[in-house]
Formats: structure tokens, sequence, C-alpha cells
């Protein structure tokens, strides 16, 4: 067995912190400079070793409004986003996107810091409105200048980029214009968009992801109003939203079939409502993939199968669609994306209609530092495992999973986030068990490289394996990054 990576006790103070080691600071402190020899021998294989695949991709998350920062540089129009966060009471600590991580001109450090966790893989997302300003129309000549240079430098790390295409940054003029996703004319303004970037980035970019989160994007953007555009829609009207956003990934899927060099592949980055056997028994197990099944009904279940479920469709608040929709919402897809955070249900099986309880959860299950964050580790095992028995998925990744944390700096500069170690070392070690039976992963991206603008939260909840002084914008790698670090080294769980 490979040793434990080993916490030196720290005598120094916050000056050690700020050595640079490596190009990169703090991974001293923290106990490692290089992964260790024995535990990197330790992955390659010994029968006993729970390694993940061979080949097992392990990588990073961003989105584009939540790092880029730089809204007004290279012709790039505002989103809804930008319109949404400086309007008054709508992000807790009154922050903006408008500088985020500035890594639209810090992303040279920020490869480096994905090269030092020994990551072969980056997921980050494409800024629309950099690309088509105006949401439609003619390119901005610029609006992929910055991508080029960062494909260009992810390549010479060797480091291989899944880009996104929508991680919520809709141009504001569509909104303004068409009313975004309520109507028609924004799926089709997506695929066009999608087109233009299959065209121009296919020849680096091999994998590519539609859309992130059309459920939050719709229960939070169009429903609480809680996220951009803040509307407060009818649960018909959501579904109508969801039906359009639905509409508006299988338009891109083909786009890129179309305008893409041949090879390219895409599929869904979705939060799926993930749905668990509160006991592992077969019934249970049963019951939580019909609850999967039918929870998932507006979005990943239509998409697999070409038809809403039925009792999605005789719901009042069905969406209206034509048949032909169907087809090209359900075009074929090469991969699924599951962002895994949390577990939404605990399943038991019941002699109802559904065939299923959702057991409610009690008020004393635990949360990590977001409310809404329950811990339940079995969520990246069940979540896959559903998705491939029930729709036979041949390839999955998980686009995201992580936690936030408090990430207080210790007495010696440090950030020992005990709390995110033991989420992801929970988590990966359920995710090993799916691959381990056979479920279908080919990759883990971690959300996310490092702290960035979360949203309605602004910069109170911190995700990153690197924490980031947003006045300063230096990055310091927390015990989480050397913890990664180790666990990529040994492919296995450190
Ligand atoms: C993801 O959402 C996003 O893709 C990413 O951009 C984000 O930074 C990251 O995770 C961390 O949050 O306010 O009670 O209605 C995560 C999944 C599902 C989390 C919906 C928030 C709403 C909780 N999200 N959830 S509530």
């Amino acid at each position: 067995m490979a040793a434990r990576p080993q916490i030196r006790e720290v005598m120094a103070s916050k000056r050690i912190s700020r050595r640079r080691f490596a190009g990169i600071a703090a991974w001293s402190t923290l106990g490692l400079s290089a992964p260790s020899v024995a535990s990197a021998q330790a992955g390659k294989s010994g029968p006993n070793r729970a390694t993940f695949p061979r080949g097992f991709v392990w990588g990073t998350a961003t989105s584009s409004y939540q790092v880029e920062g730089a809204v007004n540089e290279d012709g790039r129009g505002p989103s809804i986003w930008d319109r949404f966060a400086h309007l008054p009471g709508t992000i807790s600590d009154r922050s903006t996107g408008d500088t985020a991580c500035d890594h639209f001109h810090r992303y040279k450090e920020d490869v480096r810091l994905m090269k030092a966790l020994g990551t072969k893989a980056y997921r980050f997302s494409i800024a629309w409105p950099r690309v088509f300003p105006d949401g439609t129309g003619k390119p901005n000549p610029k609006g992929l200048d910055f991508y080029d240079r960062l494909l260009d430098e992810l390549s010479a790390a060797g480091i291989e980029p899944y880009a996104t295409l929508y991680h919520w940054d809709l141009p504001q003029a569509l909104q303004d214009r068409s009313g975004g996703w309520t109507q028609r004319e924004t799926p089709k303004a997506f695929a066009d968009y999608s087109a233009y970037v299959a065209k121009r980035l296919s020849d680096r970019v091999k994998c590519f992801f539609t859309i992130n989160e059309c459920s939050r994007h719709v229960h939070l953007g169009h429903g609480e109003g809680a996220d951009a555009p803040g509307l407060k829609l009818s649960r018909q009207e959501q579904n109508q939203v969801r039906h359009h956003i639905a509409l508006g990934h299988g338009l891109a899927v083909q786009a890129i079939r179309a305008h893409a060099r041949a090879g390219t592949k895409v599929g869904p980055a979705e939060n799926a409502v993930s749905c668990i056997p509160a006991i592992e028994t077969s019934e249970n197990i049963r019951a939580a993939e019909v609850a999967t099944r039918e929870l998932n009904a507006g979005y990943l279940t239509v998409m697999m199968e070409g038809k809403y479920t039925d009792a999605y469709q005789a719901s009042a608040d069905a969406p209206k669609f034509t048949a032909e929709d169907l087809r090209i919402i359900s075009s074929p897809i090469d991969f699924l994306g599951v962002n895994v955070y949390t577990p939404d249900h605990y399943v038991v099986a019941a002699s109802n209609e559904r065939g299923y309880t959702l057991a409610p959860f009690p008020a004393s299950f635990p949360h990590m530092k977001a409310g809404w964050l329950k811990p339940g580790p079995e969520a990246i095992y069940w979540v896959p495992r559903h998705v491939a028995k029930l729709w036979k998925v041949k390839s999955i990744y998980i686009t995201e999973n992580g936690t936030s944390s408090s990430d207080q700096p210790a007495a010696d500069g440090s950030i020992y986030d005990l709390d995110r170690i033991m989420y992801l070392r929970n988590y990966l070690t359920q995710l090993q068990r799916a691959t381990s039976e056979g479920v279908p992963l080919r990759g883990y991206f971690l959300w996310s490289l490092m702290d960035n603008f979360e949203w309605g939260d602004g910069f109170e909840q911190r995700f990153g394996l690197y924490h980031v002084d947003f006045e300063t914008q230096r990055r310091t790698p927390k015990l989480s990054a050397a913890f990664y670090r180790e666990t990529i080294a040994r492919n296995a769980v450190a």
C-alpha cells in the first residue's frame, strides 16, 4: 500500500506559502512537491488495487462567465448574466463577473495550474456573445481569438479540450429581441452559432458539450428568477422553455454533425435529477430507475427516447411540440455528460400508482458549505448506472462534481480544506465502484479548477482546487489540489 501524503508540521509563516515551487506557490507547504514515486507505481497495477480504468480521463471544469472577465474586450457583446448581475439585489455580495478570475488574460498561468495537477483534460465553455455579440448575424471577427490562444496553450501542455457551447450566458440581444429561450428563434440561433464554432474549432476540439444544466437554467433562471434572465414563469411556460432548450440541443447536435470535422463527438452536460435507492434492494433499485426516467422526462428522457413519457405528456403543464421537434431532440449523441453534486431523491419502492416514494430528507441530514449540497456519494455511482441501464448509454462523462468549503487560510497561510477532501474521497470511491462494475465511464471533470464567480452567491461560495484572491488574482493550491494530484498519479483514490 502506498503511503498517504503527509502534511508536514508547518513551522513557516505565510512567507512559505508565498514561495513559488515549480511555478506554483504553496505546494511545498502542503507536503507534496511531487506525487510520491511509491504511490505512482502502486497505481500501475496490483490486482487488489481499486484503480480506475486505463486511460480514464481526469480533468477540471470551468465556465466562461464564471472565470473569464474581460467582458468588454475584443468586441464581446453583453450576455443576460452581465445584465442580471448588475441589477441591484441579485448577487449576495454585490459582485459581478466583470473581472471574475481574469482568466481571459491569465489563461497561460491557469493552464500551468492544470498541468501541475497532472490533469489531461479541461472542460471550459465558449461565450456565445463573444462570437455573435448580437446573438445572430455577422460573427465578430475577433470572437474566437481568445479560444484560439487557449487551445494552443492547452495543446502545448498536452491537455485535451472539452468545449461546452452554452453555460447560460445568452447574448442579451436575443433575450431583448426575441424573448430568449421562451421562443423558437433562440434554438435556431444556437444551432447557427454551434455550426460556426464547430467549423472553426473542430480541428482542435474533438469533444463538444451542447448545453450545461438545462434543469437549473430553467428552474432558477426562468422559474425562481434567481439566475439570469431573472424570469418567474408558470410551470407550463417553464416546460416550454425546457422544450426549446432541448430543441436547441438537438439542432446543435445536427449542426455539429454537418459542420465539424469527421469524428467530432458531441453530447449534453446535464444535472440529471438523481434518484438513489434508499437501501440497495432490487425493488428499490428498480423504483429508482423508474423515478429517474420520470423525473428527467422533460430533458434527458426525451433526448434519449424521442418521446415525452405518458405521465409528462398527460400533465397540465406539458409543453407544446411537434413530432419533428422530437426527432431533432433525440438526434443520436456520442456520450452523455452528467453533473453530479448531490442526491436529489432517496427512493423507496411502493405499491402506489407510480411505484415509488421519494423519501423526505430529515432536517438533520448534513450539508456541505452550500445549503443545497447534501453529501450523498452514492449519487455518483447511481446516476451513471441508471442512465447506462435505462438508455444503453455506451459512454459517460462526469462533467462536474465538487463542493464549496469555507476555505479559511490557517495560521500558516495554507488552506486545509478537509471537508472538500472528505467529499471528493467518498464520491471518487463510489465512482470507482461504478467503473469496476463495468459502467462505461470515460472521465471525470472536477468543479472547479479555481474559485470563481458562483452566480447568485458571488464570490461567497468557493469551489476551486486553487484558492483565488480576487483582489490580487493570486492563485494558491488548497490541500485538495494535492489530493487530486495524488489521485490522478495513482489512477486510484488517494
Ligand atoms: C453547477 O450547478 C453549475 O453548472 C456551475 O456553473 C456551478 O458553479 C456549480 O455547479 C456549483 O454550484 O438554490 O436551492 O434552488 C450545480 C447544480 C443545481 C446547484 C441547482 C444549485 C439550486 C439549489 N445546481 N441548485 S437552490
